[in-house]
């Protein structure tokens, strides 16, 4: 679509809507920018944007005669697509893009693809460092944090993109075709927004929609969803699995993980030769190697970056020793299967700090997966109460409801004794009580970092 001189409203002052503003303002669109939070001011919208970009602003709700004038409309992934100020411009015939399909179009080069419910951002990082190390240049964008508008405009053909991508962006894509895409996992997660199981999966499988056989999809062989969408998958599948031998693809096998072409399998390293730890990673770990050699970078290069790659900040994160205690920080645990691999992590006495947004979700295989560890679970937010009747059903008796995030910090630093740990591991999204699950993540490991070492 020819951008130049078209009305474009962008919806959401976010990262993305600041993100879309600035590449439609390169592109020469006139972009609208929109967000419907009252209490937002546009002095305080103006400050966001990127600098020598402009849009008009409104806030709170857009007068009819702005909207007649809309030719394309740009959704910031957090505003859901169903609802009926969406619905007005699908009537009118005014065709929607989500930013990514915004960035998508305005890009060049080649588009790897991660998606998944868990384990998308280590994923990213993983195969973003092994493309860094083979090719000049590689963007690393998209949910990860950095809005994939932002570099879009200065790619070029020989330009590497990988980018993670959430279902919330994958709901608005149109012609996105990435060369390489994957599939980590698909379990319940954001069932608020799209409602059900069915519809949540199938904004996953998105992600492959416009591929052919030419492109490559990355799907791993121990997720009912991934492997039933293996079947119907446009693209040229390469599996992974941690649980048995594959005649073609990644599998792991006792500590030692193998490639295999049409039943030879060949070994390419022990898990013990990476930092990073837990049978969630080795699974990223396969679908990175999956996704760079799917990208022609060779094995022996592929090896040596997983082998110095670090894992990645909030993410089951060790963050410091105090009066004999370990602190975990496990923000980005933000749904019971993503907390599940953070309590499994745990060798010793927890004390688990949870709970947080509703996302509707269900909390019984999390709460089964404490396994006797957990020795008090102290719990905040809007769950809280959802999630200690859930417990109390499973047996675990010591629970503590907390208002605040201090004071919840507080009961753990006071149940925990030496030899414990205090794992961060919410089970829910942070929104509501913090902007973003990185900003609570922060906030543990401050608190952590302040304590006195003795009492
Ligand atoms: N808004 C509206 N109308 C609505 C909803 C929101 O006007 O109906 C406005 C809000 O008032 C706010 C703005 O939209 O001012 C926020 O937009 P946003 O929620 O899309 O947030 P961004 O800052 O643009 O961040 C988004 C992703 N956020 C979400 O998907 C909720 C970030 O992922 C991502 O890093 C960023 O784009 C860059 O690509 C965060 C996330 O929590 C980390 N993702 C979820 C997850 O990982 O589970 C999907």
């Amino acid at each position: 679509m020819d951008l130049q001189g078209k009305n474009v409203l962008v919806v959401g002052s976010g990262l993305s809507g600041t993100g879309a503003v600035a590449a439609l303002c390169h592109a020469g669109a006139r972009p609208l920018l929109f967000d419907e939070n009252e209490k937002l001011t546009i002095e305080e919208v103006q400050g966001k944007l990127v600098p020598g970009t402009t849009a008009e602003i409104v806030i709170g709700a857009l007068p009819e005669e702005q909207k007649a004038a809309v030719e394309l409309v740009v959704l910031s992934p957090g505003v859901p697509t169903d609802t009926a100020f969406v619905e007005d411009f699908r009537k009118r015939g005014v065709k929607i893009w989500g930013e990514i399909e915004l960035a998508y179009e305005l890009g060049k080069g080649t588009v790897i693809a991660i998606t998944g419910t868990n384990g998308k951002t280590t994923t990213t990082s993983l195969v973003g460092a092994i493309m860094a190390a083979h090719y000049k240049d590689v963007d690393v964008v998209g949910n990860i944090g950095n809005p994939y508008t932002l570099t879009a405009l200065d790619a070029t053909e020989e330009t590497v993109t990988v980018a993670e991508i959430s279902s919330f962006q994958l709901e608005t894509i149109d012609r996105f075709r990435p060369k390489v895409s994957a599939i980590l996992n698909i379990t319940p997660d954001h069932l608020n927004r799209h409602h059900t199981m069915e519809n949540y999966a199938a904004a996953k499988e998105a992600v492959c929609r416009n591929q052919t056989k030419e492109e490559t999809c990355v799907l791993n062989y121990e997720n009912s969803y991934t492997r039933a969408f293996g079947e119907r998958c446009p693209a040229r599948v390469v599996w992974f699995s941690s649980e048995r031998k594959l005649e073609n693809g990644f599998f792991l096998e006792g500590e030692e993980i193998f490639q295999a072409k049409d039943g030879v399998a060949g070994r390419l390293m022990n898990i013990h030769d990476m930092k990073l730890v837990g049978v969630c990673n080795v699974e990223n770990v396969m679908a990175a190697m999956a996704a760079a050699t799917a990208c022609g970078v060779p094995m022996e290069e592929i090896l040596s970056v997983i082998r110095a790659f670090s894992p990645v900040e909030h993410r089951i994160e060790f963050v410091a020793t105090k009066r004999g205690v370990d602190y975990y920080n496990d923000s980005k645990g933000t749904n019971p299967d993503a907390a599940i691999q953070g309590i499994r992590a745990m060798d010793r006495p927890t004390v688990l700090l949870g709970g947080g947004y509703d996302k509707q979700s269900e909390y019984d295989e999390w709460i089964e997966a404490f396994d006797g560890k957990v020795k008090c679970l102290v719990l905040i937010g809007q769950t809280r109460e959802k999630i200690a009747a859930c417990a109390r059903s499973h047996g675990i008796q010591n629970i503590v409801l907390a208002d605040t995030f201090e004071e919840a910090f507080g009961v753990c630093v006071e149940k925990a004794k030496p030899g414990d740990a205090v794992l961060l591991s919410p089970a829910c999204a942070s929104w509501g009580m913090f902007p973003n699950y990185e900003v609570r993540g922060q906030m543990f490991k401050e608190m952590v970092n302040r304590m006195e070492e003795s009492c």
